[in-house]
């Protein structure tokens, strides 16, 4: 029989729902506080901070008095910009040296316009409801196109697109139509034209972003806490990436190990399968840094142990590996197991560290381990605590971890914590609601910063999959539980372009699929576009078929060998692009977009990406095909594999058979490849060659690239244990000469006797180096100094000693 329930009351119609949000009104007075403006509307203030000319902040609050805290996404800022206010009948405008800021007097409505009085940014009144929902809507011409946002499935430009924030653990498979994945990166770029800004909204709670629903409007909304919002200015889409990195944060330097091939299955089972693996990649001769340990080594789930049986003796299995140049990174997982004669659920329940129910009692989650618990990762004393604990594991020789489920994901109905669990936050009490997204990011950070404390200067490497604004200063991220589909290949290469738009450099998807069977067709595919990727890890779920390099036999074998080797070989240039993105932010794998924006080819190509400015991947990503479409935007674009050039600006029909990933590198750039390498932290020998493209010898032909290098794990570069080595290449009339030097010779020490220059597709045919002996190309091989033309690729190789004090070649065509 039914209740009183059945009788349910209406929920609120839509014209209902309407009339219930709320709006600043209209301007009633300025105030200035400091840096800060504050601008009285009738129902609500606005307090806006400039940051730089080109970067404001402007948020929405009510009553007297403005809380300018921020999540720890934002790094300190600091530093006087100038501002000149104007107050007009209809409008307060503020202006900085690059833009100014057009505030309606009617509704508070907030338009950005350049100097000149075009328009950049509009955004209409900011509206909110008794639940503590907030949005706004932003003007979108017909010729926007959206970027950012960070882990996002779909295409590259966001326009038509709708997502939510909400850090979610999605297992089912990752298809256009999901809208929250493990990160939250609250960052739109739009652009219009060419020219772009960036709006970041500081929220670690709910937020939504819709670019679908209005045809002349998108929409930013959250649905707790502030509506704190930072415009970035562009024009130039590096521009706004670079700001919003200086903003939350860049990348460190990683070690170079972490930029190695990495191999990961769900689960190496216990250490003879582990030394097993280690050994076949040495007699293989398959280069590899890295073997995960997923949750099987532990004793039953309990984080900071090994399972005593299956792995009977890690210190040992971890020396053995280190004589082979391998490194084990353990999983840790946040909750911690319920049960009273475990360490550190005793020390954690004793001192306070885990996160509780509003009325007191410690929150419990099913997980792995059964019944756990959670840290509280936003008091600083229980991430301090955190950290030290890793000292269990750097004691073992381990200087990398892998944070899983940190959404936190629980397996519940709602996934994840109970949204009214209590966080301390220092002492500023919050519920998991208002600050889900940055559970994760916390999590790495605190296992960051304890290993920097017990590694005694050498660089720590933290992989992540949950994550928010500002994780790039912990963690390098993977994409999660994807298939083995070849959807899901051709998915990574947006997902992880948008992830370097947003500030994260160092991302990537499991190699060869996660979840389901690979085959040997989408393994070797998927290995020779990964190998260009920021991270390169191979993983495969419990249950499915083996996906080591030698599973499907010698000729697939071959090819992955080949792949990964190529990975060793461009590592000095890979290596110099990370350094890149540690000193300006920007992706090490790009879209075509960033380099080309004013090109309306690239607004939304998916399926090709750079590698740095000059070097195009173009990966075959369906079955059982030998040719793709391949765009080559302006300049004349070189064939790594056959040497062929091909003016840009047009699409060509690349060959690509098997073994081949279709890449090619602008004429008139440098990269610097070394040796192959069984593992990345082998510095015996760093012997380097510049491969110069397109070469020509003409006055206007000029080429330069600049080599970082330092001894790949210390932080000692951070006090100058450096090397650059600059080149040049200047064409003349009758020679092009190839010149070269260190910027502070000595500071760092590179363990290399000789440099190599290869010329590749030059205008002109050699007729002698000065000072230099023409040889066989055995004769170079064998180590001499000298040059040799190969008429038939044509390429000119010339090999020197390497001196402090660098050199110049000249070559009389
Ligand atoms: O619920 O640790 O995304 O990489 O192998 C699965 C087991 C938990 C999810 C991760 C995956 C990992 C797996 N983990």
């Amino acid at each position: 029989m039914d209740g009183s329930a059945a009788i349910k009351p209406d929920k609120y119609g839509q014209v209902h729902e309407q009339a219930l949000w709320q709006r600043i009104g209209a301007f009633e007075a300025l105030e200035k506080d400091g840096e800060t403006y504050i601008c009285r509307g009738a129902k609500g203030s606005a307090a806006i901070i400039f940051l730089s000319d080109d970067m404001f902040r402007v948020k929405i609050f009510h009553g007297e008095q403005v809380d300018l805290s921020s999540t720890v996404a934002v790094l300190p800022q600091s530093g006087h910009v100038s501002v000149s206010v104007a107050e007009h009948a209809e409008q307060v405008i503020f202006r900085t040296a690059l833009i100014q800021v057009v505030l309606d007097k009617s509704n508070l409505s907030l338009a950005v316009e350049d100097l000149d009085g075009q328009l950049i940014m509009q955004q209409h009144p900011v509206e909110w409801n008794a639940r503590g929902e907030m949005h706004a809507s932003y003007a979108m011409p017909t010729e926007s196109h959206f970027y950012g946002l960070g882990e996002k499935t779909s295409f590259l430009d966001k326009r038509g697109e709708k997502y939510t924030n909400w850090n979610t653990d999605v297992y089912a498979p990752h298809v256009p139509e999901i809208e929250a994945l493990y990160e939250s990166i609250p960052l739109l770029i739009h652009m219009v034209e060419g020219r772009s800004y960036g709006l970041f909204l500081d929220n670690p709670g709910r937020s939504d972003f819709d670019m679908r629903s209005h045809e002349t409007s998108f929409k930013i909304g959250c649905s707790t806490g502030a509506y704190d919002l930072y415009f970035i200015h562009g024009p130039q889409l590096k521009d706004v990436v670079s700001r919003y990195t200086s903003l939350t944060g860049r990348m460190d330097l990683p070690p170079k190990w972490a930029i190695g091939y990495h191999q990961s299955r769900y689960s190496y089972m216990n250490q003879q399968e582990v030394l097993e693996l280690a050994r076949t990649f040495r007699a293989k001769q398959i280069p590899c840094d890295v073997i995960y340990l997923d949750i099987h080594y532990m004793d039953e789930y309990r984080v900071f142990t090994f399972d005593p049986v299956r792995f009977p003796d890690p210190k040992g299995m971890m020396e053995e590996l280190r004589s082979m140049g391998i490194r084990i990174v353990p999983i840790v997982d946040p909750g911690v197991k319920k049960d009273a004669k475990y360490k550190i659920y005793q020390e954690g329940v004793r001192e306070n560290h885990f996160v509780k129910k509003m009325e007191g009692d410690i929150y419990f989650g099913e997980v792995w381990p059964g019944t756990s618990a959670f840290p509280d990762f936003t008091e600083d004393r229980t991430a301090a605590w955190w950290g030290d604990k890793h000292k269990y594991y750097t004691d073992l020789g381990i200087q990398g971890i892998w944070n899983d489920m940190n959404e936190p994901a629980i397996f519940n109905e709602s996934k994840t914590m109970d949204l009214d669990a209590m966080h301390g936050n220092n002492g500023k009490p919050l519920t998991h609601e208002e600050l889900h997204n940055i559970y994760g990011m916390l999590m790495s950070k605190a296992t960051y910063e304890g290993l920097c404390e017990q590694l005694d200067g050498q660089r720590p490497f933290v992989l992540t999959r949950a994550g928010y604004a500002g994780i790039q200063r912990y963690a390098a991220v993977w994409t999660g539980d994807n298939r083995s589909f070849w959807e899901h290949m051709a998915m990574a290469m947006p997902m992880v372009m948008n992830m370097g738009l947003s500030g994260i450099p160092f991302a990537g998807p499991d190699i060869g699929g996660f979840a389901h069977d690979t085959s040997s067709e989408l393994l070797i595919r998927w290995t020779q576009m990964g190998a260009f990727f920021p991270y390169c890890r191979n993983h495969s779920a419990i249950g499915t078929v083996r996906q080591e390099p030698w599973s499907f036999g010698e000729k697939t074998e071959a090819i992955l060998r080949e792949y990964i080797g190529l990975r060793y070989r461009f590592m000095p240039h890979l290596y110099n692009l990370f350094h890149d993105a540690a000193v300006n932010g920007l992706p090490v794998l790009r879209p075509l977009l960033l380099e080309y924006p004013n090109d309306p080819n690239v607004t939304n190509l998916s399926d090709q990406f750079l590698i740095g400015e000059d070097l195009l991947i173009a990966p075959v990503y369906r079955p059982d095909t030998t040719h793709r479409a391949v765009y080559l935007p302006e300049g004349t674009w070189i064939d790594y594999w056959t040497g062929e050039a091909h003016a840009g600006g047009r699409h060509i029909l690349a060959h690509a058979p098997l073994e081949i990933m279709p890449m090619y590198v602008k004429a008139g750039s440098i990269i610097a490849e070394g040796l192959l390498k069984q593992s990345a932290d082998d510095t015996a020998n760093e012997q380097v060659t510049f491969h110069v493209y397109g070469a020509a010898a003409s006055a206007d032909f000029a080429a330069a690239y600049k080599l970082y290098e330092d001894d790949g794990v210390s932080f000692a570069h951070q006090q100058g244990a450096r090397s650059e080595l600059a080149v040049q290449v200047a064409g003349g009339s009758e020679s092009v000469t190839v010149s070269w030097s260190y910027s502070s010779p000595g500071a760092f020490r590179v363990n290399r006797e000789q440099l190599g220059f290869t010329l590749h597709q030059p205008s002109f045919v050699p007729k002698a180096v000065a000072g230099l002996a023409q040889l066989s190309f055995d004769a170079l091989g064998a180590g001499q100094a000298g040059w040799a033309w190969d008429a038939v690729k044509r390429e000119l190789h010339m090999q020197v000693a390497d001196r402090a004090e660098g050199g110049q070649l000249e070559i009389t065509v």
